[in-house]
């Protein structure tokens, strides 16, 4: 049985960024009520109404993931371990992106698979791109029994993905017989350690935990075997999943992961109300912050046009009430409007200025990275605001 745990309002697709505000634009902007569930019988958390993949996922996608050194070195990283580890003659990507983890390895090996047009375009000059959603019907255009995957990665894709039982009927069809399935996606334990709400909105279909991905795979005949703790995101999960009768045995590690989601009771309903009420605090927190700086005439920014920040700015309704403009490294965010706020998005250089005095931590995820590239602002006396943990601002 599913049961609502979170109300987040009205809220836009969270990669709406708007060309203009005209009144032709903005008559178009959709929206619909974003709340999220768990699932009493398998653990699963979920957006209560998922939106159609096909609206979300067109040639008009604004996140590229290479644009943080700090993904750019993870991706890296991990590419080169895996194929240290498992030696793969065939590795296949679900959701490509803009290429950053896969073009870590030959070009003769990799199948990259992305629905958005725009992104495929990109890397299908580059290596072999399936410009398609992952389905069966794809798993069987690319795979035979003769042919399989030794490694699939899916970063920050899987929970993107309302059909879960299809996507890993398809998986299952597509691994060689002791190939690993390896996804990466933001930690449920995390989020609700963090009171990181802004990790729900649309195409976050799920923020899964170890124990409800166990469940969820078996379903398909998979296996999770084995699990890590990553920091990117703010907090992830890296899972290995093989076939049922694959060769690899269930690690110690994930034994402890599973035990220490029982303990902070994952697998309770009371622990997502606990969280909708710090939620709500968090929001009333975040609200006073920005109303005292305002009132002492103090200009406020954004940093980073992130989709998390569009849920944050819906849910508290922060606009151009509070703030001026956000800034962001993507060439195609700049010089749109952010998802239902509508505030206006300019490049960092000519955003970081010497008026700002605050600036929101929109990507909060990349805090390490941003203070280190931002000292000429901390130096001369801007601060940055953060609502993860806590809504605070940042003392340095
Ligand atoms: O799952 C998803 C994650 C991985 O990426 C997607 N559904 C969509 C997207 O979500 P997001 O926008 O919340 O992700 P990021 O990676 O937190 O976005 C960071 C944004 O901040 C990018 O637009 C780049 C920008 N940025 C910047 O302007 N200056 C980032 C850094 C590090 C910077 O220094």
């Amino acid at each position: 049985m599913r049961k609502k745990f979170l109300n987040l309002g009205r809220q836009p697709l969270a990669n709406s960024f708007l060309p203009s505000k005209s009144k032709k634009i903005l008559s178009k902007e959709f929206f619909y009520n974003l709340s999220v569930s768990f699932n009493t019988t398998n653990y699963l958390v979920s957006v209560t109404n998922p939106v159609n993949p096909k609206f979300q996922y067109t040639d008009k996608y604004a996140h590229r993931a290479s644009e943080s050194f700090t993904m750019r070195t993870a991706f890296a990283k991990i590419a080169k371990r895996l194929n240290k580890k498992y030696l793969p003659k065939i590795v296949m990507e679900i959701g490509s992106n803009d290429g950053v983890f896969i073009k870590n390895f030959p070009k003769r090996k990799i199948i990259a698979v992305e629905p958005c047009k725009n992104l495929a375009n990109l890397t299908k000059k580059k290596f072999k791109t399936f410009p398609n959603f992952w389905n069966k019907k794809l798993a069987k255009k690319i795979f035979s029994e003769s042919r399989k995957a030794d490694i699939i990665f899916s970063a920050n894709t899987i929970s993107h993905i309302p059909n879960l039982k299809e996507t890993f009927d398809a998986i299952e069809y597509s691994l060689s017989k002791n190939g690993v399935l390896v996804i990466e996606d933001p930690s449920l334990l995390s989020v609700i350690k963090n009171n990181s709400y802004d990790q729900f909105y649309d195409e976050h279909v799920y923020i899964f935990s170890a124990l409800a991905l166990s469940n969820v795979v078996k379903k398909s005949n998979l296996r999770l075997f084995n699990s890590e703790k990553i920091a990117t995101h703010g907090g992830s999960m890296r899972y290995y999943i093989c076939k049922d009768s694959a060769r690899f045995k269930n690690t110690q590690k994930l034994d402890l992961i599973l035990k220490n989601e029982k303990k902070m009771k994952l697998n309770n309903f009371l622990t997502y109300k606990k969280f909708s009420k710090r939620v709500i605090n968090s929001k009333k927190k975040l609200i006073k912050i920005f109303k005292i700086l305002k009132s002492k005439n103090k200009k406020i920014i954004s940093y980073g046009a992130t989709y998390k920040s569009s849920t944050v700015f819906n849910f508290c309704k922060i606009g151009n009430n509070f703030i001026d403009y956000v800034t962001d490294t993507t060439l195609n965010k700049q010089g749109k409007f952010t998802p239902g706020q509508h505030i206006p998005i300019i490049s960092p250089e000519e955003g970081m200025n010497k008026s700002v005095d605050f600036a929101f931590l929109g990507a909060w995820n990349f805090k390490k990275e941003i203070l280190k590239k931002e000292k000429e602002f901390i130096k001369r006396g801007g601060k940055f605001i953060t609502h993860v943990p806590s809504a605070k601002i940042l003392s340095k």
